[in-house]
């Protein structure tokens, strides 16, 4: 591996750094807005439009900031499987700042005059921290700022995989903006002028490990400590409803929709849901990756059934679900991307609502059993019996309640207390645990 870093000497000259200014600042600095919204503001600067360049602020690890940092920002895109090339160098990322050490320098950032978006990826979980130094309450705080100061309104896009996700940004900024005790101008100005609108986010894209990192540093000659592997497919679906300036994401491949709701739904109900029955059941039965589990022909076959399931619950008339759902198979077999399964089996008591629980209710309002979308969640309960490792923000509740081989009511109690249809899952997991 060669030992010169990437830096700014090494940027093809696609676009002048130097002009760049900051118009976006991107809450959640992972691999998933590295590998996503990134290259979409890049593409844009790249295209002529210097305006979207992006401030990344980490939430709380610097570790991704140091490294960025030691090499001006820039890192590379991977994208594995298909015809892939070199990896590509990214240049959006203009600043980066860390929001647990320094919430102000984060403020003033969304603050700033020159900032018109902000984009999240905090996680599912993230929509629940009203404190100072989470995303809502630091958006809360800039946006009394910008009002006091007489600045144009933000647009929050939040770019998580939640269902009516900037319904749920929106109320977790009121909330924060509520407990910080902000002027009621404030709050209503919020209401009023600031746009959430929400989105669809898809590209599959692995925790960064070591051997990526010395892969990625091979191919491209120069040491990269902050590489990214994706795959090829990438898609956003916006609600086209912002509060002030806007970049023309269409030009960069964005759909700019009316209503993301059947984008997100199918997205959440069809990929995600079968990414969580896959990583549960693959656990189960000794799997490591997607790509392998996709290929045992018992979880291939459920995820079928699942498929079939929810599909009843998605607006066909938008989505082309028999052409999702081959694409899927084969994205999700991809073995130039290996993606752990314990890495989307963390926070199922956060991911399993929206992906598997809301189907299974709306099928039984349609007088419809879901024997397979049963059968995912109590792979996610007998999970919390055997696998080890799993990461979840309610791991000792739902561990112990597991162990005690509690009603099944009682753990879903805890994730969804209003959900009825427990009987079909507690028969699925019997069945699980006679074959185990
Ligand atoms: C995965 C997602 O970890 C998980 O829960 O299901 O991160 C998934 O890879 C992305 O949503 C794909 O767009």
């Amino acid at each position: 591996m060669s030992c010169e870093r990437l830096s700014n000497a090494s940027f093809s000259a696609r676009y002048d750094r130097g002009a760049v200014k900051a118009g976006v600042v991107h809450l959640g600095l992972g691999a998933f807005h590295r590998a996503h919204q990134a290259p979409v503001f890049d593409a844009l600067i790249a295209g002529g439009d210097p305006r979207w360049g992006i401030t990344g602020v980490a939430m709380r690890s610097p570790d991704v900031v140091t490294a960025l940092g030691a090499q001006d920002g820039l890192y590379s895109l991977s994208r594995r499987g298909g015809n892939e090339g070199k990896p590509q160098v990214i240049g959006a990322l203009k600043a980066l700042q860390v929001a647990a050490s320094e919430p102000k320098a984060v403020i003033a950032s969304l603050a700033h005059a020159d900032t018109h978006l902000v984009t999240l990826t905090i996680t599912e979980k993230g929509y629940l921290d009203y404190g100072p130094t989470s995303a809502a309450g630091l958006i809360a705080r800039a946006l009394d700022q910008r009002r006091a100061a007489g600045l144009a309104p933000l647009t929050v896009l939040s770019c998580d995989n939640r269902a009516y996700n900037g319904a749920v940004a929106r109320d977790a900024v009121l909330a924060a903006a509520q407990t910080a005790t902000l002027a009621d101008a404030t709050l209503s100005w919020i209401a009023e002028e600031v746009a959430f609108p929400s989105s669809m986010v898809d590209r599959i894209t692995p925790a960064v490990t070591a051997a990526m990192i010395a892969e990625s540093s091979d191919a491209l000659g120069l040491r990269d400590q902050a590489a990214v592997w994706t795959e090829p497919f990438w898609q956003w679906v916006i609600e086209d409803r912002f509060a002030a300036a806007r970049p023309d994401l269409a030009s960069a491949g964005v759909q700019m929709v009316s209503d993301v709701a059947p984008w997100e739904t199918a997205k959440l109900r069809l990929l995600n849901g079968a990414h969580s029955t896959l990583a549960y059941q693959g656990l189960l039965r000794g799997h490591r990756f997607v790509h392998e589990a996709i290929r045992d022909p018992v979880l291939a076959g459920l995820v079928g059934r699942l498929w079939d399931e929810a599909t009843t619950t998605i607006d066909r008339s938008v989505v082309d679900v028999t052409a999702y759902r081959s694409a899927l198979r084969k994205r999700f077999a991809n073995p130039a991307l290996p993606h752990a399964l314990i890495q989307i089996a963390a926070d199922g008591s956060q991911k399993l609502p929206p992906r598997l629980l809301a189907p299974m209710t709306e099928r039984a309002a349609m007088g419809l059993s879901s024997p397979a979308l049963a059968e995912a969640v109590a792979g996610w309960i007998a999970a919390h019996m055997r696998i080890e490792g799993l990461a979840d923000p309610m791991l000792t509740d739902l561990q112990s309640l597991a162990n005690e081989k509690a009603p099944v009511e009682a753990l879903l109690a805890c994730i969804a207390p209003d959900f009825g249809q427990s009987a079909e899952i507690t028969a699925a997991l019997a069945k699980l645990r006679e074959i185990a």
